[in-house]
This record gives structure tokens, C-alpha cells and sequence, in this order.
């Protein structure tokens, strides 16, 4: 076996890519990937046993965290990026293991390797199937893609200038834990809930990190028809990126549009100042390669999800920045103020056509918890005249199987008196549907990116309290979610936490469940899967 990832939901045949990933990972970069996952853990094994103040490991926590974004799905394709990335952070943990005295550390914390061949060679010996027990396994994956998802949205707060000295701790501990052989099944349980409940502080550092900067979402319609003018393209999830490109392009004949998960970034009042700010173009993630032809000009990643381009055109259209990575794409990277360079593709779009008009009209968008909240009394009075019925949590992610189709109609069929509470690119199955609204409540409230759904957990929070009810799970709230990526397992983590039972996920489980794991989930929280579109709506409303 040349690679072994299950780490998303396309992992091959339900059980893992063994040749090359579904999304286009190749076996060097899933082995890189592997190496740096365990390079993090000895380095985090040092930090853990040699009781050292994070304070004091500023660098090295940012680089941690953004190593872990490094690794996750459709982020970073680039081998050379990653090889370096295994070598800073090899630098960093020779340099604390100086600092520390002679205790007993593993194999993490000593290995050596020089160059690809050795780094490929020792890759294959630290991968996710290293540990032999299935059970065991699975649950330091679970951990393991928990703390990825956080890592991600605790890079996207350090941008912003917030940090928690508590999650950099969890996270060595975490990955100092996957390395401990001597923790029980029980004992991986119980971290792995405490993954969620420092999920929840991470999204709620990042909350307020975005509202801080950038004020509270509120209600807005977002043109999804281009303009005369060249544009740009910005993809996947950091705002800070998106202030650097507005203000770069600002008073310039080049309009920016978002793509996927960056959508959200309209419903902040912030960037409504940005004439050039035109709108959203396209679909969800998986469009691109189609949707990036269209488009003329060029594109910047940001972060995930990046489907490999096909056409060498295009390609030479893509720039990447912060943890994601292509090879042969320009990677933009920041001074040591965080200062991002986008002339380049300012430059490059001046001289591109604009963009092809595949869709006109707008979507509504920008209910996080303040707008929901501002809203709370119609909402109540709808719910206690009975006008909405039940709430549904769609958020999550969108993924290019078609079993995914299921969502498109689960939304569609769903009966009237129904909201749909969504966040995450799992939005793009529903979210131009016209399912009209209740009492002028659009019946589909999107919250922002993946990170929002954060604020359907305030939301649910809230109507609790409101409502004088002991648990979440007396609320007229179910949960359907669809996942795709460790962000994903982070937020369904964060939701466990929070005590919300019963959860759909799908489209189908997650490959690193074992069938023990999966029974835990199942008999503790009452985790299912998904059936038919019909069926499911069924249950949900009975
Ligand atoms: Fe396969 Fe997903 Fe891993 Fe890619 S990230 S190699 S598709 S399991
Ligand atoms: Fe989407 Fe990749 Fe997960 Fe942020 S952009 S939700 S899949």
C-alpha cells in the first residue's frame, strides 16, 4: 500500500484511498502530510512532558497551527511547501528538546530525515495506520481531524490578531495523547469531547475575532451576476485576506467577487464600503473547474477546498495564500506584518476579460446569531403560533458525490411550516431554491461559513433559555448535517459538547468510525445516517 487517508467523505469505496486520493492528493503528499502530523506529535509530546510555557512558544504555536491546516482536505497540494513545513517544524523541536532534561520521549521526538527520499521513507512507518488497533485508531483520528478543524479556525482568529493560550494548550495535548499508548478506549472518549468543548472556544474566539473587526452580519441580498469589469476571484475563508484585496483593488477598474465559501464575507458591514465589491460568482467548492473558466480572471484560494485544475490556462489564473498550496500556482505570502503582496494578480486581471455571466439575480443571506437575535421576538411568536414548526440544521459542507442530491431535495420537500438554519458551503444545495419565507422569515437562514455554525449553536442556546427549557433537545430543532472535511468534525465535536443528540450526518459515515466507535456514537448521542429524502422528513417531523 503506497498511502492510507480516511481523513474526508469521499475516502475511496467508504474505506480510505490507498493509491491516490479521490481528491487528487498524490501518495508523496499524503506520505508528507503524514510525516508532518508526526513530526507535530513529537514536537507537542516535548511540550507536554517537558511542562513548557506556552507563552513563551509564540512562533512555534502559529506554526503548529498552521501545519495542522496544511493537512487538511483539498488545502495544500504542494510538495515542496509541505517538505519545508516538515523541516521548520524539525528545527523547532530539536531546538525545545535543547530546553527540556533528559526524560523519556518517543520515536516522534528523535527521528531524523534528510531530504525527500528519507522523509517518504520514514512517512510510511508514522501514518494513520501505524496504530494497529482499530479502535484505538479511530479514535486518535477523530482527535486528530477535530484539532485540524480547529487549528483552522484558530489561524483564521490569529490573522485577526486573537489567540487562546488554553487551545494552543489543548492541542499539544491532544496530539501529544495520539502518541500515548498506555490511554484507553475511555480515556480517548473523554478527549474527545473535550476536542469539542475547545472546538466551541475556538469558534467563539474566531466569532468574535470577525465581529470584532468586521461588525455582525446582518441581513443582506448578494448580486450573483457580474459587472463589466475584470474581476477577481477570492475562495475559501479568510476575511483577512479579503480586506488586504479590497483594499489593494480600491478605486481601480477591478472588481471582486466571491467564490464558495467566501460568500458569507458580503453579510459583514464592513466590506459594504468596497464599490468594487461586486458579488458572488458561482457555486460551491467542486464547481470550480468549470466555474473558473468562465470566469476570465484571476482566482485566489485563501484556504480549502482546492480541486485540482485540469486546464494549464486556468492553473496560470491561480494564486494561493496563508496554509493552502498548489504547485506551480504563485503562493502569495505575508511580510512579517501580515501584509499580503496581491499586485501580482491585480496586475494579471487588468489584462483578463470579464467575467462570463452564468447566473443573475441575489441571495439573501447574513442571519448569525445577532441578526437572528434582533429577530427573536417575531421568531418566538412564529413558533408559538405554531406558523414554523420545526428548525432544521443543514449546515456543513458540499462535496461532489451525488448521493449529495439528497439535500437539494430533502430542502424541497420539506413541509412549509418549516426554517432551515444553515452554515457552510453545504448551503450551495439549497440556497436558490425559492422556498419563500414565514411571516416575512426567509425559510432559509444562512449564518456564514462553517465556523457560523457557532452561531446556530447561540441561536439554539438562546430559544432554550427563552423558552424556559432544562435541554437543547426539548427545542424544536433537528439536525441534518453534511460533511465533508475536518472542519466539519470540529463542529460536530462542538455540537456533541454541547450536549445536541441525535444528529444526522451524511452523506454517508465517516470512514475513520470504527464499527466499535460508531456504536459509542450511536448508543451515546444517537448519531444516524441519512435514508431517503422522504423518508428522513418523516421521522424529522413526527
Ligand atoms: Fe482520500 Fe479524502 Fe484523504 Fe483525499 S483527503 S486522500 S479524498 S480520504
Ligand atoms: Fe466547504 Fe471545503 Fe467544508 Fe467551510 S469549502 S465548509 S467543504
Amino acid at each position: 500500500m503506497s498511502m492510507f487517508c480516511y481523513q474526508c467523505q469521499e475516502a475511496a469505496k467508504g474505506t480510505g484511498c490507498q493509491i491516490k486520493g479521490v481528491c487528487g492528493k498524490d501518495e508523496e503528499v499524503a506520505r508528507l502530510q503524514d510525516l508532518l502530523i508526526y513530526t507535530l506529535k513529537g514536537l507537542a509530546e516535548i511540550v507536554v512532558k517537558g511542562n513548557l510555557e506556552i507563552e513563551n512558544l509564540n512562533e512555534i504555536n502559529h506554526e503548529v497551527i498552521k501545519s495542522l491546516f496544511i493537512t487538511i482536505t483539498n488545502a495544500n497540494f504542494d510538495k515542496t511547501a509541505i517538505e519545508k513545513q516538515i523541516e521548520k517544524m524539525l528545527g523547532f523541536r530539536n531546538e525545545l528538546k535543547k530546553r527540556i532534561a533528559e526524560i523519556p520521549l518517543g520515536d516522534a521526538t528523535y527521528f531524523e530525515v534528510t531530504g525527500t527520499t528519507s522523509m517518504l521513507e520514514k512517512a510510511s512507518k508514522a501514518g494513520v495506520l501505524a496504530t494497529e488497533n482499530e479502535d484505538i485508531r479511530s479514535l486518535r483520528e477523530l482527535v486528530i481531524y477535530g484539532i485540524k478543524g480547529m487549528a483552522a479556525y484558530a489561524h483564521h482568529a490569529l490573522n485577526l490578531g486573537k489567540e487562546n493560550r488554553d487551545i494552543y494548550t489543548f492541542i499539544y495535548e491532544a496530539l501529544a495523547a495520539t502518541l500515548d499508548d498506555a490511554l484507553s478506549v475511555d480515556e480517548l472518549i473523554t478527549l474527545t469531547l473535550k476536542t469539542g468543548e475547545f472546538g466551541v472556544k475556538t469558534m467563539a474566539l474566531l466569532d468574535e475575532a470577525n465581529t470584532s473587526k468586521y461588525g455582525n452580519p446582518e441581513i443582506t441580498h448578494v448580486n450573483i451576476g457580474v459587472g463589466k469589469n475584470p474581476g477577481i476571484l477570492i475562495s475559501g475563508h479568510d476575511l483577512t485576506d479579503l480586506e488586504q484585496l479590497l483594499e489593494q483593488t480600491k478605486g481601480t477598474d477591478v472588481d471582486i467577487y466571491t467564490h464558495s465559501e467566501m460568500l458569507p464575507a458580503h453579510y459583514y458591514p464592513f466590506f459594504k464600503k468596497y464599490e468594487n465589491f461586486i458579488g458572488n460568482y458561482g457555486h460551491s467548492w467542486w464547481k470550480q473547474l468549470e466555474e473558473f473558466e468562465t470566469f476570465n480572471g484571476p482566482i485566489l484560494f485563501t484556504t480549502n477546498c482546492i480541486v485540482p485544475p485540469k486546464n494549464e490556462k486556468v492553473r496560470d489564473r491561480i494564486f494561493t495564500s496563508g496554509a493552502s498550496g498548489y504547485p506551480g500556482c504563485i503562493h502569495i505570502e505575508a511580510n512579517q506584518d501580515g501584509k499580503k503582496d496581491f499586485s501580482p494578480l491585480i496586475e494579471m486581471a487588468k489584462k483578463c476579460k470579464a467575467p462570463i455571466e452564468i447566473e443573475t439575480g441575489s441571495i439573501v443571506g447574513g442571519f448569525a446569531h445577532a441578526q437572528v437575535l434582533a429577530l427573536a421576538d417575531k421568531v418566538i411568536d412564529a413558533v408559538k403560533s405554531g406558523a414554523i414548526k420545526k428548525f432544521i440544521v443543514m449546515a456543513g459542507c458540499d462535496g461532489r458525490m451525488k448521493a449529495r442530491e439528497y439535500y437539494t431535495e430533502f430542502a424541497q420537500k420539506l413541509p412549509t411550516d418549516t426554517i432551515i438554519l444553515t452554515a457552510g458551503c453545504a448551503k450551495y444545495r439549497y440556497n436558490k431554491l425559492a422556498l419563500g419565507d414565514i411571516d416575512g422569515i426567509p425559510r432559509i437562514l444562512d449564518a456564514g461559513q462553517c465556523n457560523d455554525s457557532y452561531s446556530l449553536a447561540v441561536i439554539a442556546l438562546k430559544l432554550k433559555e427563552v423558552f424556559g427549557l432544562e435541554d437543547v433537545n426539548q427545542l424544536p430543532i433537528v439536525y441534518n448535517i453534511a460533511w465533508y472535511e475536518q472542519k466539519a468534525v470540529i463542529v460536530l465535536l462542538a455540537l456533541l459538547y454541547l450536549g445536541v443528540k441525535n444528529i444526522h450526518l451524511g452523506p454517508t459515515l465517516p470512514a475513520f468510525l470504527s464499527p466499535n466507535v460508531a456504536k459509542v456514537l450511536v448508543e451515546t448521542f444517537g448519531i444516524a445516517g441519512i435514508d431517503t429524502a422522504e423518508e428522513d422528513i418523516q421521522f424529522f417531523m413526527a
